[in-house]
């Protein structure tokens, strides 16, 4: 990529993600961008396959008794070692001569906006976020690879924050007090958005928190699933931070350069039979504007974090027999190690 787009390098795949490359520039970039992608996609579909097979033997356990691990079982170090393969057996990169790509692969995953309720200073280091919100057991497989050599990143910190069943944010439980009577914008870009809650509860951290990734380059983290908030579609925020350092006496982190900014996503019809279920039932725009679906998403978010045929949407499966019993969701990002983003709320 040229150095000079650089700076530019959101609102560049923003604008991408909209037209077609006309400037040899932006067609340069687009091409980077591809030929990274095409490198890696025999790999990437492999290394899910893999985590999912580790995972299902975990669950089923040795005798093929059905059964879930307790907390502390999942998240083992042998919890991921049935995919500790020699590297070439699933992490040999083919060329791959198809054009078009709709799976979750190790394309360079788009930048997308960190929107207004991240924390840069508080996010506790831990793989429980949950702490006490009431929801859908939620587990997250987020796996990170390099994607300009198409291999897992160990050790690289994959910071999470994301609503509530109801959709509130830690830190962010009410409107401005002059904005009560606000009605979400009616068309436009920002269409069914309000203006952000500010941040009144400052020692709130439920649904945040950061992990870096294992031998394999995978995070796994428990939580639930997210609630709706008027505007947006379901999500789940992701910062990626290979530099990190953090502070002892309550085991929060400052995030050092930052790789990634980006959103995980939902497949809506998994999401209609949990909006019946409860706390979900109680969220206060059910019965007004409901649930905004994938496509409808405000600032183009949801159709931007597909640029280049990067899949954003998780790859969930039922933990047990029916919904209820949680849901697991795979995803595998594809991260620029030389990147270096602002770590703050910039469009
Ligand atoms: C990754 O970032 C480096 C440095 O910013 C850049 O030169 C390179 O083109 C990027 N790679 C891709 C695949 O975008
Ligand atoms: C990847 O996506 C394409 C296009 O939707 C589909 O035909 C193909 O079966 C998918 N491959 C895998 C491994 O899921
Ligand atoms: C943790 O400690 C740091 C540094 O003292 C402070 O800035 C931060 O607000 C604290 N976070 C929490 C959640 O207590
Ligand atoms: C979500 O957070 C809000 C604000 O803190 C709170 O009022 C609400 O009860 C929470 N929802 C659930 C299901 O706990
Ligand atoms: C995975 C799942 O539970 N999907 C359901 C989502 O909701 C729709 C409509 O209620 C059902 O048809 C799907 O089976």
């Amino acid at each position: 990529m040229y150095p000079a787009l650089l700076a530019l390098f959101p609102l560049l795949l923003a604008a991408l993600a909209h037209n077609e490359p006309k400037s040899p520039e932006e067609k340069a970039v687009e091409r980077t961008l591809r030929n990274a992608a095409y490198h890696c996609t025999a790999a990437v579909g492999d290394f899910t396959a893999a985590r999912r097979r580790a995972f299902s033997r975990q669950a089923l356990g040795g005798a093929g008794q059905p059964g879930l691990p307790s907390y502390d079982q999942m998240f083992t170090q042998e919890a991921l070692q049935g995919i500790d393969a020699p590297e070439g057996d699933y992490l040999s990169c083919s060329p791959i001569q198809d054009s078009y790509i709709e799976n979750n692969t190790c394309v360079l995953t788009p930048e997308v906006t960190e929107g207004p309720y991240y924390h840069t200073s508080g996010h506790p280091i831990r793989q429980n976020i949950a702490e006490l919100q009431d929801g859908l057991l939620l587990l997250l497989d987020i796996g990170v690879i390099d994607v300009e050599t198409c291999k897992p990143v160990p050790n690289i910190l994959v910071d999470i924050w994301q609503a509530n069943a109801t959709g509130h944010y830690a830190g962010h439980p009410d409107p401005a007090p002059h904005l009560v009577n606000e009605q979400p914008q009616v068309g436009g870009k920002r269409s069914g958005l309000l203006t952000a809650f500010p941040r009144t509860n400052s020692h709130e951290t439920f649904l945040r928190g950061a992990w870096p990734t294992d031998r394999n380059g995978v995070a796994q983290f428990t939580t639930v699933f997210p609630g709706y908030y008027t505007g947006r579609a379901t999500h789940i925020h992701t910062k990626v931070f290979p530099e990190w350092t953090i502070d002892p006496t309550n085991n929060t982190f400052t995030g050092g350069r930052l790789v990634h900014v980006g959103q995980f996503f939902f497949e809506d019809d998994i999401n209609m039979s949990i909006d019946k279920m409860h706390p979900y039932t109680d969220n206060p725009i059910r019965h007004t504007r409901g649930r905004t679906r994938n496509w409808r998403d405000s600032l183009n978010i949801f159709e931007d974090s597909h640029l280049n045929g990067y899949n954003p949407v998780f790859d969930a499966h039922l933990l047990g027999g029916v919904i209820s019993q949680g849901l697991i969701a795979y995803i595998t990002m594809g991260v620029n190690m030389s990147a270096s983003h602002e770590n703050w709320w910039t469009i």
